[in-house]
This record gives structure tokens, sequence and C-alpha cells, in this order.
């Protein structure tokens, strides 16, 4: 097969529409060039005195990595000079990031979490960024704002990751199906190496941190029973995965099938929706899993559907095979949700 780069698959690929203009082509591929900007920092980050904590917390109350920061810095320096961004969102920071006076807007917005996954870095875990592009709600005359950026997942006209690890993978959708693109270090380019993928209808693994297992709803504990049981319908219990990193185990599952978990628990009652984020985590994901076949729920609702109401929002995650997810959610509906 040709060595086809992002920019060629879009041209090829990207559904033909009036707001289909060079900005879009231009947004991927400022993305791109901060992914690669991370990759090589992350890459050499057991070289240099980068692994270190910055001393500062971030807004979700976590102790701040070099390595996030400097992602996320790359992230708002590059997008914010890109003329194609009206407003950004970054898990790392507090409030909406305004595009600085002087610099060209234009008809985007951008959401993401810089460097995911982060607490991994030491042990040379796989990491990853990831993101959702949104088309502006208001007026290009108007100054956009939180509108432009609480939109329902449904809105969004592209999302993806780049996973860092043994290589470095570029996995996005426009709507037309999820494309994965390696980067080949040698050219500097991300080259199309799994062109449409789709994730298998069932598969044989379940992914959840087992460790909150007395915090989790009696629904959820029936859930892990059901996977470890040898009379479910496989007729053997699913093989259980879980790295901690979400695009880790979300790469995995959207690869070889099955389902990964982050339900509510009870352990922290400023986080009874669990730890993920409904805005720069879930809602991306769940895009890319509904474009390769598979589906993504709260538990009681298709995630993209959910109007978020604050940046930070906070969302129980089940997201995976077709088959899975349908168990789950049938087993939730069993128990009232
Ligand atoms: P727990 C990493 O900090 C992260 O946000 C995700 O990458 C990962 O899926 C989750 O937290 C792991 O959380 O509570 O299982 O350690």
């Amino acid at each position: 097969m040709p060595e086809i780069n992002v920019t060629e698959h879009l041209l090829l690929n990207q559904k033909k529409s009036p707001m289909a203009r060079g900005q879009f082509t231009h947004l991927v591929n400022q993305l791109i060039l901060s992914f690669k900007i991370i990759s090589r920092e992350v890459s050499k980050a057991g070289l240099v005195d980068i692994l270190g904590f910055t001393g500062e917390i971030n807004v979700q109350g976590e102790q701040v990595k070099k390595l996030d920061e400097y992602a996320n810095n790359v992230l708002i320096h590059r997008m914010s000079r890109a003329g194609v961004i009206c407003a950004m969102s970054s898990e790392e920071n507090d409030g909406i990031i305004e595009i600085p006076e002087g610099f060209p807007r234009g008809d985007y917005t951008l959401v993401f979490d810089p460097l995911d996954g982060s607490s991994n870095i030491e042990a040379n875990i796989n990491i990853g960024t990831i993101f959702s592009v949104y088309r502006r709600t208001t007026p290009a005359e108007q100054e956009a704002g939180l509108e432009d950026i609480l939109q329902p997942g449904v809105e969004q006209v592209a999302a993806g990751y780049c996973i860092y690890g043994s290589s470095t993978m570029l996995v996005m959708s426009t709507g037309a199906g999820v494309h994965g693109f390696t980067l080949d270090p040698s050219v500097g380019e991300f080259l199309l190496s799994h062109p449409d993928i789709k994730i298998p209808e069932k598969g044989s693994t379940y992914s959840i941190n087992e460790g909150y297992t007395h915090y989790w709803d009696a629904a959820t504990r029936e859930v892990v029973d059901y996977f470890k049981d040898p009379n479910n319908d496989s007729r053997k219990p699913y093989s259980s995965r879980y790295i901690g990193s979400l695009v880790a185990d979300f790469h995995r599952t959207l690869l070889y099938g099955g389902i990964f978990l982050y339900p509510a628990d009870m352990r922290d009652p400023s986080k009874p929706k669990g730890k993920l984020r409904l805005m720069s985590e879930a809602n991306p994901l769940a895009y890319i899993v509904e474009q390769a076949w598979g589906l993504a729920t709260d538990g009681t609702h298709r995630i993209l559907d959910i109007q978020p109401k604050h940046l930070h929002q906070r969302v129980p995650l089940i997201i995976g095979s077709p088959f899975e997810v349908q168990k789950v959610r049938d087993i939730y509906r069993k128990h009232g949700y």
C-alpha cells in the first residue's frame, strides 16, 4: 500500500462540505505537529530530568508532572497560533483558554487532555493525548465562550488520541470511520497503518480497577461477576486487563474488543460520577468507538447525548464492543437505572 499521510487521507476521505475548507486540514496539521513535539519529549523522558513534579497542583487536584505541563503548553502555544480556533479547554486548566489578542481566530473549538495516564510516566507505560474538535456555535463577530465548548459529544466534527508507546500512533475520526496513523520518525510523518478500524462485535477481556469493588453499587458488582462467571454467555470467564492508563486500556479494547469500565463509586463523595471527564476523555473516545461500530454509555445514557453542564464534569464510562456494553446496560436496567 503506498504510504499515505494524514493530510492525504483527509483529502481522500473527508466528507465534502462547505465547512471543510483548508481551516480544518490546517487544524489537524497543527495538532500533528504538537503530537510530534510531545512524542519527542516523552521518548527521551527517561534521559533528562523532566520526570519530576513541578510542585503545582492542577484543577483536578492532581500533582502536575513536568511532562503534563510541557504537553499542555505545547498544545496551547501551537493551537493559539493556528488561526483556526476561537476557544480551547484543557483538562489541566480551570477555565476556557482564550486566543490571545492579535492572533487570528477560526471556526473551531478544541478540548484536550494533554497527557492522560501521566501517573505512569516513570514506569514507561503508554500514555496519550486525547482531543475533541467542535464547530463554534456563536457568530464569528462575537467573542467565543463556554457555549462554544459545552456541546454534547454528538456535535464533535473530529476526535481522537495520540498514544506514546513502543511507537507513536494517532487514532482519529472526522466522521468517516476510524483510522490509525503510525509515526515514522525517519521521515517525521504519521503514515496510514490501520485503515478503517472496527471494534470486534464481541470480545474476551474486561478492564476495570477491581481495587474499588467495595465502593461499587450492586449493579456494578453484578456486571463484574458476570464477566468472571464461567457460565456466562461465552461459557468461560473473561480475561482481566487493566493498565491504569485510559488511552492504553481503550486502544487495546478498540483493537481487540471487550469492554472498559470506569463506573461511579462511593470512594470520594466529591466524585460521585467516577473519575473520568466527560469533555476531555469520555466524549472523544465515545466518538471514536461509535465510528468503529462500538458503544459508549454512562450506564443509562449514550455518552454522546449528554449535555455538559461544566467543563470538568465527570461521568461514569462504559465503552467497548456492542455485545459487552449491551450486556452491562441490561444488568443496569434490571437494577432500575
Ligand atoms: P485509577 C490516569 O490518571 C487516569 O486519569 C486514566 O488514564 C486512567 O484510566 C485512570 O486515571 C486510572 O484511575 O483510579 O484506576 O488509578
